[in-house]
């Protein structure tokens, strides 16, 4: 049987992806725009961009046997007053399980599938490979790139994770969505605490309470710290106020996405009496674990720097 396009996605959705396109092997098209993302230091300490900067500008290099890419969108949005009031916030994103593993778990279940009907490679990434997935994501006509740099879908919003097969079928592919739906709206770069935007859909990382809390190792700055205003994990500031996901945010309805209790209860402030063994036992197999211990006890001391004095965190905070 030869599998097409259809077919793929007729199976993604059966898997429950928000969405499914296909995109083939071209060089990407906002090389250059990399480039010079990273030769201004915006990647700051995240050098593995930088040494896998080759295959992020050509697909090809990433996967040398494959001839088309499927690109799959996941939502992960969950109605979550209680972890949106929390005084210490952990992005939407984090409160559950680590996605990489859900979503790959998922991904790999439709690679199976196109196994079992005559692929002979499937190679899946979500997140962790050596690509540009927003870019795939945009030119296999899933959305648009909005001025915060996220990937937005028409109808949908952003609250997606993006997961990538990397595949021998020979895919018709789709084509790119190249319309702009933010108009004149700039709700996410005036919204901005640190004003990490250097210009529109430009972000400069090293000034972004995503990075500071989860991706950079070391101190936070000062100036960068008074912004924080309890964000101890990861930032949803430019997500939230943007009107698609305020307009069409829907439940997720994957269960490895439902909030775990996490910091959303009484101790906010419990990593100051942790051991090594305890956090594992707690945060291991969630996102919390990348920056670990010492970095979450660092992001609480940043993000309640404006209340508390002295780099101990308070119980009240
Ligand atoms: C490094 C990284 C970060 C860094 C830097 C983010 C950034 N904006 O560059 C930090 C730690 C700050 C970060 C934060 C977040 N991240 Co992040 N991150 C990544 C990662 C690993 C690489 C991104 C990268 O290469 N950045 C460098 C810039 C230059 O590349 P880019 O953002 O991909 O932009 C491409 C296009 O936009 C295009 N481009 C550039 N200019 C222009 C102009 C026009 C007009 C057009 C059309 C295109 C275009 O060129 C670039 C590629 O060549 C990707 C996974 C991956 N492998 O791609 C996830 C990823 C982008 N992150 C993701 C998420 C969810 C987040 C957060 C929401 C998490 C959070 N709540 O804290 C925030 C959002 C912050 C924001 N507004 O971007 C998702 C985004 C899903 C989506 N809907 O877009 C991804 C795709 C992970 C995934 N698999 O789902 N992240
Ligand atoms: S995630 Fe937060 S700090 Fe980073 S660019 Fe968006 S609003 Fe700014
Ligand atoms: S907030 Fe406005 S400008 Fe920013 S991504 Fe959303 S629609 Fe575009």
């Amino acid at each position: 049987m030869s599998v097409g396009s259809e077919d793929v996605k007729r199976w993604a959705a059966e898997l429950e992806f928000l969405a499914c396109g296909v995109t083939d092997l071209a060089p990407n098209a906002y090389a250059a725009e990399l480039d010079a993302w990273l030769a201004a230091g915006r990647g700051g300490t995240m050098r593995y961009i930088n040494r896998q900067a080759k295959k992020r500008k050509d697909p090809k290099l990433a996967d040398g046997e494959a001839r088309s890419v499927i690109v799959l969108l996941e939502n992960y949005y969950r109605h979550d007053p209680a972890g949106d009031e929390a005084p210490a916030k952990v992005a939407r994103y984090a409160r559950g399980r680590d996605y990489h593993a859900t979503m790959l778990t998922r991904v790999e279940q439709l690679a199976a599938r196109l196994r079992q009907q005559g692929a002979a490679h499937t190679r899946c990434y979500v997140d962790t490979g050596p690509v540009a997935e927003r870019e795939l994501a945009r030119r296999s006509g899933l959305g648009w790139i909005g001025k915060n740099a996220m990937l937005l879908r028409p109808g949908v919003g952003s609250w997606f994770f993006i997961g990538e097969i990397f595949t021998d079928l020979p895919l018709a592919p789709d084509a790119p969505m190249d319309t702009d739906h933010c108009g004149s709206c700039t709700r996410c770069l005036d919204a901005c605490p640190t004003d990490a935007f250097v210009e529109p859909r430009v972000l400069d990382a090293t000034r972004c309470i995503s990075y500071l809390t989860i991706e950079q190792r070391g101190p936070i700055p000062d100036e960068l710290a008074q912004k924080m205003e309890g964000r101890v994990f990861g930032c949803d500031i430019c997500n939230d106020v943007c009107p698609w996901n305020r307009r069409f945010a829907t439940d997720t309805s994957v269960a490895g996405y439902q909030p775990q209790q996490l910091l959303s209860d009484a101790q906010p402030n419990r990593f100051e009496q942790m051991t090594e063994a305890e956090f594992d036992a707690e945060f291991g197999s969630t996102p919390l674990s990348r920056p670990g211990l010492a970095g979450m006890q660092r992001n609480f001391a940043a993000a309640f720097a404006a209340t508390v004095p002295s780099t101990r965190v308070t119980p009240n905070v």
